[in-house]
């Protein structure tokens, strides 16, 4: 047995994967680990699954409701996915396979920011929860827990679930023990009071988590990776949207509006969010810091160069090289990453008071800002807001960046009106694509739409953009935020009979 398990009375619940599955029954509702990849569990998932299949040969159901932190893997939403096992799911994911089921209409999928998921559990809104699947580090002698690669809502799943069921996994350094900070002071309302916490660096919490050592029903230890998916490197494309995103920095600074070192950086999942990353380790900013929810590759780079003083986030996404470096320079590492519960690193409450710079990917900005960063032609969901709604509507400068276009420019992402909205024209401060950078502070909606096409739009897309909202300007009802209804919403409906936006 692991000496990671160093608990005396907790030894005798080691089990396997397919003992611990069995406690989890048809129609309960189940908390687990993993948030971008990072900290979930490997191996109960794929035990429970095949259950599922056992059952549905059967012609029994079973099916579960998987909460998470965020999205997973393969190895979870994946497997889960592919036997139909996932009545409904919250509160993010990215799996193809779940995807695919979600917009087939299959199971009942809620997208949400990722700060509420903890407060909402604790209000009671989801109702009980039966069973916590949490991957940790390790056992400590006295019981505490030692967090994974990532926390997410671990320390909720632990304290709300009827059950807690681990999986100690050898693939996880030990030395990740005084990385975290899990703040345990939130209460609920009324008597909720301000959280400490006032600079990105500053510890509130506790470096372990609790658990009632009686709840704990199942161990089962794993020798597994996390998923670290490769990154490409950063493209013409990318580049130049991290060159407009430094250049409107240089000149923040310059006018005085931050300071020299910036204010504290959120940076979203993906490659252009990596590419910004890579920007700043070739501008002259130094002694960054970042309180962000997940740390990628390009913020690595950062921390290892010096430029990146420290970052706080919930979770890691990194790629295997990443990984590695990490693993190899963990003590490097331990002293500049803090990792926290969801709740805390994507807290409203915090990043309004930290002024976080916050920098997402959208799907599509419309001429008066609003943002669409979940659904594609309106109705096919992508991956879901995660935190980027936590971060944009209270950030200092919120930033939304994409390629101008899609699909090898059949596609506009500057478009009339967006098909879906999850950040509108409020919570959206600068809109960003290869083109340009579209600063919208302070500008009214008509002033806004015309920064957007002159700055962002995509050349071939300028004058149908130019056109629309000329006329929309004569013809609209109202002139305040110009409109031509239904042909606002045309350029999508066009896309999907023609295959292309483009009216040549
Ligand atoms: O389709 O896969 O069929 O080729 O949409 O597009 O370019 O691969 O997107 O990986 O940069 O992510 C907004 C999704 C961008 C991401 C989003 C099609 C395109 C492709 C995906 P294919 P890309 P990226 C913190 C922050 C929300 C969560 C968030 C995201 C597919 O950034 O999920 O910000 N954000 N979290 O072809 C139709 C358009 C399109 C389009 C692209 N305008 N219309 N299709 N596509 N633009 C992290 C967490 O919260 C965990």
């Amino acid at each position: 047995m692991s000496t990671r398990i160093q608990a005396e009375n907790l030894r005798q619940r080691v089990m396997s994967a397919e003992q611990a599955a069995a406690l989890i029954q048809h129609e309960m509702t189940v908390g687990m680990s993993g948030f971008t990849g990072a900290g979930y569990p490997k191996a109960i998932p794929l035990a429970l699954a095949k259950r599922m299949e056992a059952a549905r040969a059967e012609g029994k159901p079973f099916q579960i409701r998987v909460l998470t932190g965020a999205s997973t893997a393969p190895e979870l939403d994946g497997v889960l996915a592919r036997v139909n096992g996932i009545g409904m799911r919250m509160p993010y994911q990215s799996d193809p396979v779940l995807r695919d089921r979600i917009n087939a209409g299959e199971l009942d999928y809620l997208d949400m920011h990722l700060s509420h998921v903890a407060q909402n559990t604790w209000f009671g809104f989801y109702g009980q929860l039966d069973v916590a699947v949490i991957e940790v580090a390790g056992i400590l002698p006295d019981g505490r827990l030692v967090p994974s690669s990532s926390v997410g809502n671990n320390k909720t799943w632990i304290s709300e679930a009827k059950r807690v069921i681990l999986e100690v996994n050898r693939q996880q350094s030990e030395k990740l023990l005084g990385m975290h900070d899990i703040y345990y002071g939130t209460a609920l309302p009324p008597h909720r009071k301000p959280i400490p916490l006032v600079r990105p660096d500053d510890r509130i919490g506790e470096t372990t988590f609790y658990c009632d050592p009686d709840k704990i029903v199942a161990i089962v230890e794993t020798d597994a990776p996390d998923r670290n998916s490769a990154f490409t490197p950063p493209d013409a494309t990318s580049q130049r949207i991290a060159g407009h995103v430094l250049d409107f920095l240089n000149n923040e600074v310059t006018q005085g509006r931050l300071p020299k070192n910036l204010l504290p950086l959120q940076s979203g999942v993906g490659n252009i969010a990596n590419a910004v990353m890579a920007g700043l380790g070739n501008s002259p900013f130094r002694d960054l810091t970042a309180y962000t929810e997940v740390i990628q590759d390009g913020m690595m780079d950062l921390l290892k160069s010096g430029v990146l003083r420290m970052a706080s986030a919930t979770s890691f996404s990194l790629s295997p090289e990443g990984m590695q470096d990490f693993l190899d320079n963990i003590d490097f590492y331990r002293e500049r990453i803090i990792l926290r519960p969801q709740e805390i690193s994507n807290h409203p409450e915090l990043i309004r008071r930290l002024g976080c710079l916050t920098m997402n990917g959208m799907i599509e900005a419309d001429l008066y800002g609003n943002v669409n960063s979940t659904h594609l032609m309106a109705s096919r969901i992508q991956n879901g807001i995660g935190g980027s709604g936590d971060f944009a509507r209270n950030a200092y400068i919120s930033f939304f960046l994409t390629p101008s276009t899609a699909k090898n420019g059949k596609i506009s992402c500057i478009v009339p009106m967006v098909s879906h909205v999850d950040h509108t024209e409020h919570d959206v401060t600068v809109l960003v694509t290869e083109q340009g950078l579209a600063d919208l502070r302070g500008l009214s909606p008509k002033q806004r739409a015309r920064q957007v096409i002159d700055h962002c739009a995509h050349p071939d897309y300028r004058d149908m953009l130019n056109d629309y909202f000329d006329r929309a300007c004569r013809d609209s009802y109202g002139k305040h935020t110009p409109h031509l209804l239904p042909e606002a919403l045309s350029w999508h409906q066009r896309y999907v009979e023609t295959g292309s936006m483009r009216t040549a």
